[in-house]
């Protein structure tokens, strides 16, 4: 059984968001052109309290793009961003959410970050995600959103340490590019990983 996992599509990653990522407009339109093609849809919303531990606000002197230690683990700090119940956090409107079947939702817990789906930055508290895959006997997952470099990568490499099959779809993806590259060797970790990557177009579609 395949799966499509739509990431963090969600206001505050689109321009005109608190962490926008460039032409993070673009992939609504890629997911509800695919979203037919599959009978499981699942997405992925970043839910952060405002004393989220990753936000720069929350450290006397840092600002964003800095580096600091939370929960040991080397952190980036970013704008307050998709915090739970604002419009930041909303899916992006033109995404049409009526085929969800679930939403999985991380970056709960202010003490540590989670750009993966499935796992905690520690790989210490489960989204449900994986357990809900397993349960389901959905061995195949096509992914795609935001970002690249972050919340897509980190699943990507989660999937596949879970045994997933996983294909990612890359014009359903726009990364963040902090420094230059960024995008690039995030798709090179993926494929080494054992990912596929495709595109939209490659998807063989049978209407559900
Ligand atoms: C993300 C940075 C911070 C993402 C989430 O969804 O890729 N990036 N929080
Ligand atoms: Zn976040």
């Amino acid at each position: 059984m395949k799966a499509l996992i739509l990431v963090d599509i969600q206001n505050d990653f689109l321009p005109g968001g608190a962490l926008p990522v460039p032409e993070g407009d673009q992939v609504a339109p890629v997911a509800n052109g695919i979203m037919p093609c599959f009978e499981h849809v699942y997405a992925t919303q970043d839910w952060h309290l405002a004393n989220h531990g990753s936000f720069a606000s929350n450290h006397h002197g840092r600002k964003p793009g800095d580096i600091i230690i939370l929960a040991g683990l080397e952190q980036v700090l970013w704008p307050d961003h998709c915090v739970q119940n604002t419009w930041g956090a909303d899916f992006a409107p033109v995404l049409d959410t009526s085929r969800f079947e679930q939403v999985f939702r991380k970056g709960i817990d202010p003490d540590i970050d989670s750009y993966s789906t499935f796992f905690d930055n520690a790989h210490r508290r489960s989204t449900g995600l994986a357990e809900y895959l397993h349960s389901r006997e959905i061995g195949e997952i096509f992914i795609m959103g935001l970002a690249t470099d972050y919340c897509v990568l980190y699943s990507v490499l989660d999937a596949r340490e879970l045994g997933l099959e996983t294909r990612v779809i890359t014009d359903g993806c726009r990364g963040i590019e902090l420094h230059e590259g960024d995008i690039d060797r995030a798709f090179d970790r993926m494929r080494t990983a054992g990912a596929v990557l495709i595109t939209s177009s490659e998807i063989t579609c049978m209407p559900h």
